[in-house]
């Protein structure tokens, strides 16, 4: 995490005690030939996440909120098996614009960020073949434990799957027709209605809209405002919950300008912030910090 996002988690709102485990780094295996002439890197991609499921399982063991910065969404591979080995019952909040549930076999970019959460699902192990690289890979989630927040661009396949498996969605049609407000209230009745559960925030930064959030690899306009966004995460925070976070596709190379990547950065920066406590009312301080 950048400097001045570390500043932001170890401030006196927050009072977080932020261990910065470092960046981890990646070998890109070579001759990591395409699966079925269309999947990019699967054997990078399959070690790159078994390594990281190692790391966040290590974090979550020792006590830690771990989180997780990206890089693309194929980041959830890793951080979720990682986090159930310690969590196996937690549930998932997915915000982003797309479902990520594509398989190897619906995919049409051959993208592994456009497909993570099929890796992940129970319901759906006989229809994802095994990639080179992922043998590792358990399926650790059910279909009933994944809520997504803020989607409008969804394959037709992955709604065929949405729909199949009966997952809860709430797409950004559904936030304008019911307020945020609402959608959080559900969210929670469906992950944690009967008891609850540590959770797992994945937060794709092309959830907002791509006038916030310009500096990423599949803008999609109509997306969260920023008020929407700070709601979401201070109702995440609320629950006292929370266990894991993972940002992702910020993505520095796609910004147009110095100021379209700050502005995405800064925004991701608050998401976290907020998951952790900052908020925009204020925060009570003890007598003795008053100056
Ligand atoms: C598309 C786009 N559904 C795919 N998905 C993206 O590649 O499977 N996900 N961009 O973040
Ligand atoms: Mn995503
Ligand atoms: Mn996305
Ligand atoms: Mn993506």
């Amino acid at each position: 995490m950048s400097s001045s996002g570390l500043d932001a988690l170890n401030c006196k709102q927050t009072r977080c005690q932020v261990h910065d485990f470092g960046d981890l780094n990646f070998t890109q295996v070579p001759n990591d030939e395409l699966y079925n002439n269309l999947i990019l890197y699967p054997r990078s991609v399959g070690l790159a996440s078994q390594m990281l499921a190692d790391v966040v399982s290590r974090a979550v063991a020792a006590g830690h909120r771990c989180v997780t910065l990206g890089g693309d969404h194929s980041l959830a591979l890793g951080s979720i098996s990682g986090h159930t080995r310690q969590c196996p019952h937690l549930g998932v909040i997915w915000v982003d614009a797309h479902a990520d549930i594509n398989t190897p076999l619906t995919t049409q970019s051959g993208s592994l960020h456009g497909q993570p959460l099929s890796f992940l699902l129970r319901e759906l192990q006989d229809k994802v073949p095994q990639l080179p690289g992922f043998s590792w890979l358990k399926p650790c989630l059910s279909a009933s434990d994944i809520v997504y927040i803020g989607l409008r661009d969804v394959d037709p396949a992955e709604y065929y799957i949405l729909k199949n498996f009966d997952i809860q969605y709430f797409s950004m049609r559904d936030i304008d027709r019911l307020g945020i407000q609402k959608v959080m209230e559900r969210t929670f009745e469906q992950l944690m209605g009967r008891r609850q559960r540590p959770i797992h925030l994945s937060f794709d930064i092309d959830a907002f809209d791509p006038s916030l959030a310009p500096a990423t690899g599949t803008p999609v306009l109509g997306g969260l405002t920023y008020r929407e966004g700070m709601y979401i995460t201070e109702e995440i925070h609320n629950t006292g919950m929370l266990s894991a976070v993972d940002m992702v596709e910020v993505n520095p190379l796609l910004g147009a300008s110095q100021e379209a990547v700050k502005a995405t950065a800064h925004l991701a920066v608050d998401v976290i912030a907020t998951c952790f406590g900052q908020t925009r009312e204020g925060a009570h301080i003890a007598f003795d910090e008053l100056p």
